[in-house]
């Protein structure tokens, strides 16, 4: 044997015994977890041994060979055991944590970025979204580099280990779309193609679809369907025919009989083709283990031909990997349909066990079973490897805000005008933090006011393009020059991708070691349509600025169909993302300005802007004494007298409707206060969080809403009023038991000017006096 392939050699046989590891660690862990850790609740742990069977040999020929230490991977949810196994035999992960897999501070379920211990790149868990976030972040990449951020050079793949079920998700469409026109680069997905989902075995019709979707979108698609073995048996007498049939077995049949075993395999292929010539000679230089073994020899558990199929893609361009293999690979779950959640019993993991050589009470041992020679080579390997030279995430320093933002001008203003505003005077200003700003939007820039922002900084685009319709002279008011240098990135109206990418420019600061500040805007109602990929950004500890605009009912002429109702409550809901609606320019500016530092300290968060394009007459202000109280989530706008009986409880762009009632009762209503409730999201939080401190550690100073409604009569009467659903206010009766009128929107759908809108929808002063007389007239 020569040197290289002696080295070879060697690579190949340490890798195999690594998937072999990590298919014993994994299933051993989810096993200590069902079957031998003690329960109290009689509830299932779960764990998925055929999932992480499925993609061990996958995951030892990436992390150990292929991955370089700048690379990053998202790992398909179920697979997480692998990946904890991975850094337990680096010596990463605990022992503890590895026997409290799925118990409180164990490992988690699926790979966790804020709540699992080692390193993981990206967290996952909603099937589609961990895939995609690797596109987003290959172009946040992208963006770096081109912004002097991040050198060529040190440019990783950002890698995305998933389930063949994921290709069902239509968020991997969106975002193959959105990356073909970004010219996505450094991108490699690698399909755990095993045909199976959680319920079922998966359509055939989808045979080779894939690759043309793909290929469409600009990828390489490799194609691992048959491993070594099967190939040199191909090139035998009466192999070609084994191969066909192969190519022509159903998925369902190719795992029932993948699950029954060899001699299943055996009766069926002399059946279906033991006549043709040289074949049932072939078949029969195999014994049923070996014919089972041979069946089973898919591209995807044959370390050689992923290791080759790796080292083919050496250039930047986005490959789709599609490994072919069998769910529970090497367990006797192989192939069965249930297995997605099916456990080995006590005596089959004993059975695998005792097959490894592993001594019982030595389950966990790192390199049980392996001989103290080939466990000091194996462990040297792993030591050696490109995973051990991961790139460690740092904290990376703040980007300084200015001491304060000025406040647009205007007697008369709408929040989304005052918006686009602020971050025009910020593109001027030549602080450092405009240059760290990266807007975004789907389709919606000039119609949320980022019009202004992206005239004065430009689109980003690696390559230039010109804006063909300025050099025509065509008079716009959108300049849409497009260069490297740009900061703004436009997306397509898929509002999945925009909080994918939000959520990936979010974590610039741990995966390239160097802050953007994210600003993203999208129609209000179309938050919904984005949900689980604003909270997969929130989980992720991702931080961004989300501004929701326009919002509620007040787009009035714009129509039903475009209406928000229940975002005030999606805002309170979401954790890691605080949520302001403000009334007034001057409260905008604040915010922001709050934000801007908020997104960037180590116990902050998100923020979510709920804005309005109805202008409004601003307030005077004699001071500045509001602000602080408005930052932490309300401000009397009125005071009241002490002791009052009353007050209206307003949010946002409904201020001119509060404040004309007040007006028509405080004379007969003497003292009756208006509290402006900025953020009905920070005072139920500071709200609850008082109550539960009071249990669990010392009670503290009352919030900010207890502090707030103190001033009042004990048992005084709430209005309270939004242009959104009513339950983001009315719970403040509960704070220090008042009685409350509640005004809102719980119905939606009708187009009109405001005044018809506000009256059918009961917003207007007229319904908040008469809801202010309810609260006397009694029931
Ligand atoms: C968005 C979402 N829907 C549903 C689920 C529940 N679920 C978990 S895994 C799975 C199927 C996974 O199949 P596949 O991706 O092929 O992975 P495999 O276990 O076969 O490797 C489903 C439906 C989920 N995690 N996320
Ligand atoms: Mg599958």
């Amino acid at each position: 044997m020569d040197i290289v392939s002696q080295d070879r050699s060697a690579l190949v046989s340490s890798l195999e015994q690594l998937d072999t590891r990590l298919r014993w660690l994994s299933s051993w862990m989810i096993h200590n977890a069902t079957h031998i850790r003690s329960k109290r609740d009689g509830l299932k742990v779960g764990g998925h041994q055929a999932s992480c069977a499925s993609m061990t040999a996958i995951m030892s020929a990436l992390y150990f060979h292929a991955l370089r230490p700048q690379d990053k991977v998202a790992v398909k949810p179920h697979a997480g055991p692998v990946l904890h196994a991975i850094h337990y035999l680096l010596g990463e992960q605990s022992l503890d944590k590895m026997q409290r897999f799925r118990g409180l501070n164990g490992v988690q379920s699926y790979p966790s970025r804020t709540k699992d211990t080692i390193p993981v790149d990206f967290s996952t868990g909603s099937v589609g979204l961990g895939v995609a976030v690797t596109a987003f972040s290959s172009l946040v990449q992208d963006y770096l580099i081109a912004h002097g951020q991040v050198r060529e050079e040190d440019a990783g793949r950002m890698i995305a280990l998933m389930g063949d079920a994921e290709l069902d998700e239509g968020n991997i469409y969106e975002c193959l779309i959105e990356g073909y026109k970004h010219d996505l680069r450094n991108c490699w997905w690698i399909v755990d193609y095993n045909r199976q989902s959680l319920d079922a075995t998966t359509s055939d019709r989808m045979f080779r679809r894939f690759d043309d979707i793909f290929e469409t979108c600009g990828w390489r698609v490799v194609t691992l369907k048959y491993g070594r073995k099967q190939r040199e048996t191909f090139k035998r007498p009466g192999g070609k025919t084994i191969e066909h049939w192969i190519d022509n077995c159903s998925n369902a049949d190719f795992a029932v009989l993948t699950y029954q075993g060899g001699a299943s395999w055996r009766t069926r292929l002399m059946a279906d083709i033991g006549s043709k010539p040289h074949v049932a000679k072939l078949l029969d230089d195999f014994d049923d283990d070996g014919l089972a073994a041979l069946m089973t020899n898919l591209g995807g558990h044959c370390i050689e031909t992923l290791v080759d199929a790796f080292a083919s893609a050496d250039d930047e361009k986005p490959t789709l990997f599609i490994a072919y293999t069998v769910k529970g690979h090497g367990l006797p779950l192989a192939g069965h349909k249930d297995n997605h959640s099916g456990m080995m019993n006590p005596t089959q993991m004993e059975q695998f066990r005792k097959g490894l050589g592993i001594a019982e009470g030595e389950e966990w041992e790192p390199w049980g079973g392996l001989g103290g020679n080939a466990a000091a080579r194996l462990k040297a390997f792993v030591e050696a490897s490109p995973i051990a030279r991961k790139v460690k995430e740092t904290t990376v320093p703040a980007v300084p805000v200015p001491s304060h933002l000025p406040v647009p001008d205007g007697d008369e203003q709408s929040t989304q005008a005052a918006f686009g505003r602020v971050l025009l005077d910020l593109a001027k200003s030549g602080e450092p933090l405009a240059d760290r700003i990266v807007t975004t939007a789907p389709d919606v820039t000039q119609t949320t006011n980022l019009g202004a922002f992206v005239n004065q900084r430009g689109l980003f685009r690696r390559q230039e393009l010109a804006d063909v319709f300025q050099n025509a002279k065509i008079p716009s008011a959108q300049k849409w020059s497009q260069h490297a240098a740009g900061q703004h990135i436009e997306l397509g109206i898929a509002e999945n991708n925009f909080f994918i990418m939000l959520a990936s420019l979010g974590l610039a600061g741990p995966h390239f070691g160097t802050r953007l500040i994210p600003v993203g805007t999208v129609y209000d109602p179309f938050i919904s349509r984005g949900l689980d990929a604003l909270n997969y950004g929130c989980y992720q500890d991702a931080r961004f600025l989300l501004v929701g605009t326009p919002s509620g009912i007040t787009l009035a002429p714009e129509g039903g169909a475009h209406q928000s109702i229940n975002t005030p409550l999606i805002g309170m809901g979401q954790p890691n993302l605080t949520y302001f609606e403000p009334a007034y320019a001057d409260e905008l500016t604040a915010m922001m300005h709050w934000s801007f530092d908020h997104l960037q300290q180590e116990d902050g968060g998100s923020v979510y802007l709920r804005l309005s394009t109805r202008s409004i007459t601003q307030v005077a202000r004699d001071d500045d004494s509001w602000k602080a109280d408005a930052l932490r989530g309300g401000y009397w706008l009125r005071r009241p007298a002490d002791g009052a009986q009353a007050a209206i409880v307003f949010t946002g762009v409904i201020a001119p409707e509060a404040l004309a009632a007040w007006e028509d009762l405080v004379d007969d209503i003497p003292g009756l206060g208006l509290l402006n409730v900025t953020s009905p999201d920070l005072l139920h939080r500071g709200w609850s969080a008082r109550r539960a401190a009071r249990w669990s550690e010392h009670a503290g100073a009352p919030s900010h809403a207890e502090t707030l409604l103190s001033v009042l009569a004990p048992g005084a009467g709430l209005v309270t009023v939004l242009d959104g659903s009513p339950s983001a206010l009315s719970w403040l009766g509960g704070v220090r038991g008042m009685r409350v009128s509640p005004l809102g929107v719980d119905r939606f759908g009708q187009t009109g000017d405001l005044p018809d809108l506000y009256r059918t929808y009961r917003l207007d002063a007229n319904a908040i006096v008469d809801a202010t007389a309810e609260l006397f007239l009694g029931e």
